[in-house]
């Protein structure tokens, strides 16, 4: 298991679910972390939180992912070492709704390809440059099970998680000769905020989602994020997929 301390971690997504606990992970390694999210008092507090519990630094960064020139600005902001980010951990990203494609809403199709897809690129794009120049980084995006396999009612996020799959290959060729890492973390089912973004915060629709199942943690998915950054020099962790033990892919869950 390759040593992380010191090392410069930038996740998106940070104040919730899979990026938090990500968060916490990559803390326990003793890395310098830069969080972001739109929610700044989160990652503020998240911040404080593993500042204090680790001993580590930690800067926050709020921007939403989809405007490219806030994504640009903010991260201009930084000092310079800062910017010399070892590990971008892709995983802001959110569902809006369960409809089909005749009666989907346009501006929860909007939301998930402007934040799933572009905000994914924006913020590659303009971190990449960095490793690039020094020939050394990985890349770690969060995909889905859901870009593996579509399901009823998916379409539009499932088409997000089809292209960030992509996405990680293409990156994967385009960082061959650069001596950077690409990987993808693929999930079933986790237990964090996003059904309730997915329902627009309707609680009681959102834990129907998880009714009969135990569902990952966001932290079986930061285990398997970390597995991937701590391979030896010459190890490229392609994709994991990773479910519950009751979820055989997209369309096969037992529910007790
Ligand atoms: P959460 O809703 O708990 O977390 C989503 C995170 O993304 C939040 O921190 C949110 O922060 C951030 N985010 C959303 N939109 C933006 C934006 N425009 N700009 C910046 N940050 C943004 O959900 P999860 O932790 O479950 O989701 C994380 C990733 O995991 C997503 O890519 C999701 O598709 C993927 N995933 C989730 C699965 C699940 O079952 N939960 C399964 C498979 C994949 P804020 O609102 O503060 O900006
Ligand atoms: C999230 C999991 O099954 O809701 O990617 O698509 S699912």
């Amino acid at each position: 298991m390759v040593n992380l301390k010191d090392k410069i971690v930038l996740i998106t997504g940070a104040s919730s679910g899979i990026g938090e606990a990500c968060a916490k992970e990559f803390a326990k390694q003793k890395v310098r972390l830069i969080l972001v999210a739109r929610r700044e008092e989160r990652i503020k507090i998240l911040s404080q939180k593993l500042e204090k519990e680790f001993s580590i630094k930690v800067k926050c960064l709020a921007f939403d992912v989809r405007n490219y020139e806030e994504v640009e600005n903010k991260f201009d902001s930084l000092e310079t070492e800062w910017k010399n980010v070892d590990f971008l951990i892709n995983n802001a990203g959110l569902a809006k709704g369960l409809d089909k494609v005749y009666s989907g809403k346009l501006s929860d199709w909007d939301e998930m390809i402007d934040t799933n897809i572009k905000g994914l690129l924006n913020v590659t794009r303009v971190i990449s440059p960095f490793m690039v120049e020094r020939q050394s980084g990985h890349i770690i995006n969060i995909g889905s099970t859901a870009g593996h396999e579509v399901y009823t009612y998916g379409n539009v996020y499932s088409a997000t998680k089809f292209a960030v799959k992509s996405l990680t290959q293409s990156f994967r060729l385009d960082m061959l000769d650069k001596g950077i890492k690409v990987s993808s973390v693929d999930p079933g089912m986790v237990y964090t905020e996003f059904s309730k973004v997915r329902f627009s915060g309707d609680d009681s629709r959102a834990e129907q989602v998880y009714k009969g199942v135990t569902p990952l943690s966001p932290e079986d998915v930061a285990e398997a994020v970390i597995f991937c950054a701590t391979r030896p020099q010459n190890v490229n962790i392609n994709e994991i997929i990773i479910t519950p033990l009751q979820q055989a892919s997209s369309t096969q869950v037992y529910r007790k």
